[in-house]
């Protein structure tokens, strides 16, 4: 491929490494992007290094693990019974869901649903999960979709704190919080003013209170720039156009601020001393159609200081959009000119940068160029110094931007100084080094900054390592989202599951251990160490203020129409063996689980009513229907849990 024999970044031929399929797929690809102006690589790029000659790093091959790695393949393996050592927290893509998977076995072990309804705990159908989704004025689901791409959990000292983790809704624009003590959505919020919202970063501390030392804040990047205000008048006004940089409360998870900027947002990264929010930028060029999004040889990383930007909302320097209350700054390029008084700086990265990843030793922002074959490293303290008017060109917090290799998306690190990075064209992970790739900009043409390569299949997206993005990332496992699985499965027709691969990091050359099939559509994901939470097993009844704290209380309390049921279940009986109601009846229908035995948890399903959820020990739950079909209905707990599971029921007899 003459790409790569231009960049010189792989030294090896096509018939060294022996993979003509991946090669196939390269060009395919390429060939895919050749028209919309993918960068060649030479040793021209405006601003870049060249790494030909530096890099001359080899293919490892997939059947590398031997002995060597006989102790991860015991730690991938688990024997019956027993645990594993990580969790990893899986975004499910357009299934609209959070995955728990046990790593690094990667056995999935619970799914979290937020934007989407769930037919297994009832999601969307009982009156709690509803408020949480949102509702029309009917009570019907406002919207009943969601793409969920980027899941980062609450920190607390540079690591994880197990209290929150946080999901985006590309779709519709939401975020969605998850209580990490029972693994459950507990709010979502819906960013105005914006569409496309993609990247998202929880903040590691506050810019200004060293005491506040965890997350107190959530930034959320627009990735399409709309009209503002969006009422269908400026369609055919490109300079109407804007995207928004948003920040949320983390507690409240109401909308804190907004920032306008230049360009749009892809991902996001934080700094460890909550100074500096970033997001890198593909689309600097503003356009709003396809070819006119590659037009610009470089974009942009767009910085974001907190502080200042906080201290001009309380000044009143903002304004509000349409019904929107939230204050939006203005970080455009023209108003922020004067570096001591910026609340933004737009340092420049090669063309369409997609994923930008802060290293676990809070020095660095690493950008990844997508349509550029290379890595840009940004140092922290220089874009701070350039906020001071200490650093008289911004460009020059650029410390290192070195090629890597064709498609450039994501990067992980391990906590030894290394960063990895999936190119999705070259169907690679490239293990590199940052201090190497620093040396290297500086001049220094013999640091060879690419350590080892390796072949995955087909086209990663993203990857993470374990603890990766925490001051604590341990370099022992990386998984990669690979987009395409090809061969790799068992045929199922023409949509194949995606491969979800895990990679030994542990030593200097990376070993591939093994494919998971996963179900569409996996985005981004975080694995950390399993004692950094400490989940529930029961729920307390005081948790719901509708809890039926005795089987004695059962009953049917009517009030015209409106009638409340309260229902209790315990194992093996539910607290009223029938109930009568009338054609026409408003019902809200309480039911609390009385068992206190954690994993005894019953579900209540109503036939022709279209109803069913669980509750789990001490849980409580409501739903509300209208009684509209006459006749004996007989309710019966949807979920295993005594011998006599499928005596448990109740008569629910609607009266013509
Ligand atoms: S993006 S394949 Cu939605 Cu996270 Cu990079
Ligand atoms: Cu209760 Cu099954
Ligand atoms: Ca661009």
């Amino acid at each position: 491929m003459s790409q790569e024999k231009k960049n010189g970044t792989t030294s090896q031929d096509a018939s060294a490494t022996g993979l003509g399929r991946r090669r196939f797929l390269n060009t395919a690809a390429a060939a895919g992007l050749a028209g919309v102006g993918m960068a060649a690589c030479t040793d021209k790029q405006a601003g870049g290094s060249s790494a030909s000659g530096a890099a001359s790093g080899s293919a490892s091959a997939a059947s590398a693990h031997t002995e060597a790695n006989a102790g991860a393949e015991a730690a991938m393996h688990p024997k019956p019974g027993e645990l594993d050592t990580y969790y990893g927290l899986w975004s499910g893509g357009h299934t609209g869901d959070v995955r728990v998977l046990g790593m690094p076995s990667g056995r999935e072990i619970h799914r979290i649903p937020c934007f989407v309804p769930d037919a297994l705990v009832g999601w969307g159908i009982t009156n709690e999960s509803k408020a949480v989704m949102g509702t029309k004025a009917d009570g019907s689901l406002r919207y009943t979709i969601g793409d969920t791409h980027h899941v980062h959990a609450s920190y607390k000292d540079g690591n994880y704190d197990g209290r929150y983790a946080w999901v985006n809704d590309k779709i519709n624009g939401r975020l969605a919080r998850m209580r990490l003590d029972y693994f459950v959505c507990d709010k979502i919020t819906e960013l105005p003013n914006i569409q496309g919202f993609h990247g998202i970063f929880p903040d590691k501390a506050d810019p200004v209170d060293p005491k506040i030392n965890y997350t107190t804040r959530v930034f959320c990047g627009a990735e399409f720039s709309i009209p503002l205000p969006n009422n269908g008048k400026d369609a055919d006004k490109p300079e109407a156009y804007h995207s928004l940089f948003t920040c949320v409360d983390a507690e409240s998870m109401d909308v804190r601020w907004q920032v306008l900027i230049d360009g749009n947002c892809d991902l996001v990264a934080t700094s460890y001393d909550g100074k500096l929010a970033a997001t890198n930028q593909y689309n600097t060029e503003m356009g709003v159609h396809y070819e006119d999004m590659m037009s610009a040889e470089r974009d942009a990383c767009c910085f974001f200081n907190v502080a200042r930007i906080e201290e001009a909302v309380k000044a009143g320097k903002f304004k509000t959009y349409g019904d929107s209350k939230v204050p939006v700054v203005d970080g455009t390029k023209a108003a922020n000119t004067d570096p001591k008084t910026a609340l933004t700086a737009y340092v420049s990265v090669p063309k369409n940068p997609h994923g930008v990843n802060a290293s676990p030793d809070g020095k660095y922002f690493i950008c990844a160029g997508k349509l550029s074959p290379t890595t840009t490293t940004i140092e922290l303290t220089k874009v701070l110094d350039w906020f001071d008017g200490k650093l008289a060109k911004l460009d020059d917090a650029i410390v290192a931007e070195v090629e890597v290799g064709l498609g450039p998306l994501h990067t992980a690190f391990d906590g030894r100084g290394n960063a990895y990075t999936t190119l999705f064209l070259d169907s690679q992970i490239v293990k590199w080094n940052i201090d190497k790739a620093i040396a290297f900009h500086k001049g220094d043409k013999n640091a060879k900054y690419v350590v080892d390569r390796l072949d995955v299949q087909y086209q990663p997206g993203h990857l993470n390592a374990s603890q990766s993005e925490t001051k604590a990332a341990d370099g022992k496992w990386l998984v990669t989202g690979c987009k395409f699985s090809k061969d790799r499965f068992l045929p199922v027709g023409p949509l194949h599951p995606e491969n979800e691969q895990i990679i030994d990091i542990s030593g200097e050359k990376m070993v591939l251990m093994a494919d998971h099939p996963v179900r569409g559509e996996p985005h981004d994901f975080v694995i950390f160490k399993r004692d950094l939470l400490k989940p529930k097993q029961v729920y307390s009844l005081d948790d719901s203020p509708l809890a039926v704290k005795d089987a004695k209380d059962c009953a049917v309390i009517r009030n015209g129409k409106k009638v409340t049921v309260k229902l209790t279940s315990q194992a093996p009986a539910l607290g009223m063996r029938e109930f009568k109601l009338k054609k026409g009846d408003e019902v809200t229908l309480i039911l609390t689980n009385l068992d206190k035995v954690e994993d005894l948890t019953h579900g209540i399903a109503i036939p022709k009513y279209n109803i069913q959820f669980i509750v789990n020990p001490l849980e409580t739950k409501s739903v509300s229907f209208v009684a509209d079909k006459p006749g004996v209905f007989w309710m019966y707990c949807t979920n295993f849990c005594h011998a006599l599971h499928l005596e448990m029921r109740s008569r629910m007899i609607v009266e013509a």
